[in-house]
């Protein structure tokens, strides 16, 4: 005879199990009381005003259940009244997957890596230069501040490649971050069985991250297809320092990451993968971001700030001039006319990565400008969910085309 197991039930209770071994509550039936309770609030709630107040607190509860099952700066003590609040609205049916976020990226060992002693590789002032400058736009190191960033640096090693040389074997265990100086690389994944190229790195860039992150098997093969250099992190190092601020970062971005339209098609665990690849650049008023007809290489979030979009006018036909567009109907041949202005969580530099193509536009920064900047990897392999969304976005820009010059212009954004 089977006994049925109800829907939900392995959830409900992995749910309650994953809060109890957070919280250790010193009275586990009191703690499942109020559970039990607030979760049946939460669901009764969905359509009331109340739950207003419970949706609004999901973003801040969940930077608080990442942080600290992430919890590799133990200095601090400060999440007390964060777990209270917390245990006053858990999420429901969200934290089995974000349990599985945190254990990609918690290590039980990380204060035993802290213990280990610094690694140092010394440097020539030759290398040190080469290092510092295949560095500089390195965007998982964005957001160190200098004295890690010169931990990083003393830690990394040089490594010389040969054509046809594997750097990293799908399925291998991870052991360094590499960061390109020069060469060129091919970027394999197994798909069905069969290994397919994917992407590859030319001349700059990094790779070797995934795996020291999560502590999974490495993700991809990579092939040098010259001969080039390259510079390594060692595992330990790399999660002592980035791993580590990386769970800072999921603290401070982890509500706005959740509040973006655009992310709504992915899982809350892949945007917190969102997170990690991430990172903060600022641009001061008047600066060029994107550059009309440049290769692109990254995707944009806007932080903070206003970001002017705007065509060189020469590059789009303007059949009809239209005096919607800020009022000036005629522009000299290189002028630039404004297209659009984006703002807070609303992002740009998708066009030419979703269409293979030069940047469609140019992009300034309208005041001092925060960006959120994903490289064109990381956009490929976690935003594939989103496609849908900017596909559509994408078919808008061609109707406002439309509209504002009267024709589809020289610019296309098919998407296939
Ligand atoms: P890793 O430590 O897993 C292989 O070792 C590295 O290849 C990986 O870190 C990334 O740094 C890099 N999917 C997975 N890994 C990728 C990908 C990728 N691209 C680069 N790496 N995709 C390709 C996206 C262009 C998705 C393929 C389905
Ligand atoms: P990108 O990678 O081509 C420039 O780099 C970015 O500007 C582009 O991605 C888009 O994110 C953005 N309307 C609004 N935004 C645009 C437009 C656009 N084109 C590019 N971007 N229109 C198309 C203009 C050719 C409509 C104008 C009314």
């Amino acid at each position: 005879m089977s006994i049925e197991v109800p829907d939900g039930l392995k959830e409900m209770l992995q749910d309650f199990t994953v809060e109890v071994l957070r919280n250790q509550p010193r009275d586990l039936l009191e703690f499942a009381l109020q559970y039990f309770a607030q979760l049946k609030e939460n669901r009764s709630g969905l359509s009331s005003s109340s739950v207003q107040n419970s949706t609004t607190c999901r973003p801040r509860m969940t930077v608080n259940f990442n942080e600290e099952a992430m919890q590799v700066d133990t200095e601090n003590g400060e999440d007390d009244e964060d777990d209270e609040e917390e245990l006053i609205a858990p999420v429901v049916n969200r934290f089995i997957r974000r349990a599985s976020v945190c254990a990609e990226a918690y290590n039980p060992d990380e204060e035993e890596e802290d213990k280990e002693p610094r690694v140092t590789h010394p440097k020539t002032d030759d290398q040190r230069q080469r290092l510092q400058d295949a560095c500089k736009d390195i965007l998982l190191f964005k957001n160190l501040d200098p004295e890690q960033m010169s931990q990083v640096l003393d830690a990394m090693f040089e490594k010389p490649v040969e054509t046809g040389e594997h750097i990293i074997d799908q399925d291998d265990d991870g052991d360094n971050f590499y960061v390109i100086e020069r060469g060129t690389f091919n970027i394999l994944v197994k798909i069905g069985g069969e290994e397919r190229l994917v992407g590859s790195y030319d001349n700059r860039g990094s790779f070797g991250e995934l795996a020291l992150m999560y502590n999974t098997p490495r993700a991809a093969t990579i092939i040098a297809t010259s001969t080039g250099a390259l510079w390594c992190l060692d595992r330990v190092t790399f999660r002592r320092i980035i791993v580590k601020n990386n769970a800072k970062k999921r603290k401070m971005y982890e509500a706005f990451i959740e509040s973006l339209p655009l992310l709504t098609s992915l899982e809350p665990a892949e945007r917190m993968k969102v997170v990690d690849v991430l990172s903060c650049k600022v641009y001061g008023d008047g600066e060029r971001i994107i550059a009309q007809g440049d290769v692109a290489d990254c995707f944009y979030i806007v932080e903070s700030g206003l970001v002017r979009i705007t065509v060189k006018r020469g590059e789009v036909s303007l059949t009809a001039s239209d005096s919607r567009c800020h009022g000036s109907p005629l522009h000299s041949a290189s002028e630039e006319v404004d297209i659009a202005m984006c703002a807070r969580g609303q992002y740009f530099g998708e066009l030419a990565l979703v269409t293979n193509k030069p940047r469609a536009a140019s992009a300034y920064a309208t005041g001092t400008v925060k960006c959120l900047v994903m490289d064109v990897q990381a956009f490929e392999r976690l935003l594939g969910p989103c496609m849908e969304i900017m596909k559509r976005n994408i078919a808008n820009y061609e109707e406002q085309l439309i509209n504002l010059f009267g024709s589809t212009a020289a610019i296309t954004t098919e998407t296939a």
